[in-house]
């Protein structure tokens, strides 16, 4: 069960941060309105709400998962690998260490975004990506094994199609994995139940289990259908704005 979650407000300048995608500019005025909804399905979930101001020096900064990795035993602060995206982890920092006294951390030349890592009970896989190197891949394990967790990497590189190994894979709970297609083959994820969830609608893989509810992104019916008939309770959002910056529901909040 969570109790806690972080979030930052999207800043004025949301639209100028990185996107590799061509969905057109985020609307501010519809951004700031699915983030308010986002915080309010996870106050529904159940959890108590840090919510930081907007930070006008880092654009992508409301996606906060990227900075941090918070585990029941303890938390590692990343290095992102996005240069313009680096400063985020100073500046969400005082926030983590009100309940995390001594966060571990992510050195030079290692890079982590959060959004690559996936926690499935006492395993963490972590994703090799264009943010995620293999030097930042071995740090995190090391960190992880001292917490008592095993961990194992899964490379998403030669993926054009996604940005983290967490816009592929979610864990929710159940022994059960939420996995795009063209990943679903992978003998590591072999011992779990598997949602494989098809091209057209390889965005809603990046769900996220909090306390009873699935959040799921709006628009992928198919995905949402069977969430529910493999008695899972879908919390469906809006995240189309988010969506034009790369962005998914889980890189909008830590949640510990
Ligand atoms: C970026 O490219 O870094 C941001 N525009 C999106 C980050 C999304 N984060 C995530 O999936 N964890």
């Amino acid at each position: 069960m969570f109790t806690n979650a972080i979030v930052r407000t999207p800043g004025s300048n949301f639209d100028a941060g990185l996107t590799t995608v061509d969905f057109g500019r985020p609307d501010l005025a519809l951004v700031l309105e699915q983030h308010r909804l986002y915080c309010q399905a996870l106050t529904a979930c159940g959890l108590a709400l840090t919510t930081l101001e907007a930070d006008l020096r880092f654009p992508d900064s409301t996606f906060v998962e990227d900075a941090a990795i918070l585990t029941p035993r303890g938390a590692i602060l990343t290095r992102p690998g996005a240069p313009s995206r680096e400063g985020e982890v100073v500046a969400i920092r005082p926030a983590i260490l009100n309940f995390f006294p001594a966060p571990l951390t992510i050195h030079a030349p290692g890079t982590v975004d959060g959004g690559d890592i996936c926690e499935a009970e006492d395993h963490f896989f972590i994703g090799l990506s264009h943010r995620t190197n293999e030097e930042g891949a071995r740090q995190l394990a090391a960190h992880l094994a001292g917490l008592g967790y095993t961990s194992s990497t899964v490379d998403v590189r030669p993926m054009t199609s996604i940005l983290h190994l967490k816009s592929g894979i979610a864990y929710i709970g159940g022994n059960t994995l939420v996995v795009m297609e063209e990943m679903a083959q992978n003998p590591q994820f072999r011992n779990f139940n598997l949602i494989s969830v098809s091209a057209e609608e390889s965005y809603g893989a990046n769900c996220v289990r909090v306390n009873d509810r699935v959040l799921a992104a709006a628009g992928f019916p198919r995905l949402t259908a069977e969430l529910s008939a493999r008695g899972f309770d879908p919390l469906v959002l809006d995240m189309s704005e988010f969506q034009k910056m790369d962005g998914g529901l889980s890189c909008l909040s830590l949640r510990f």
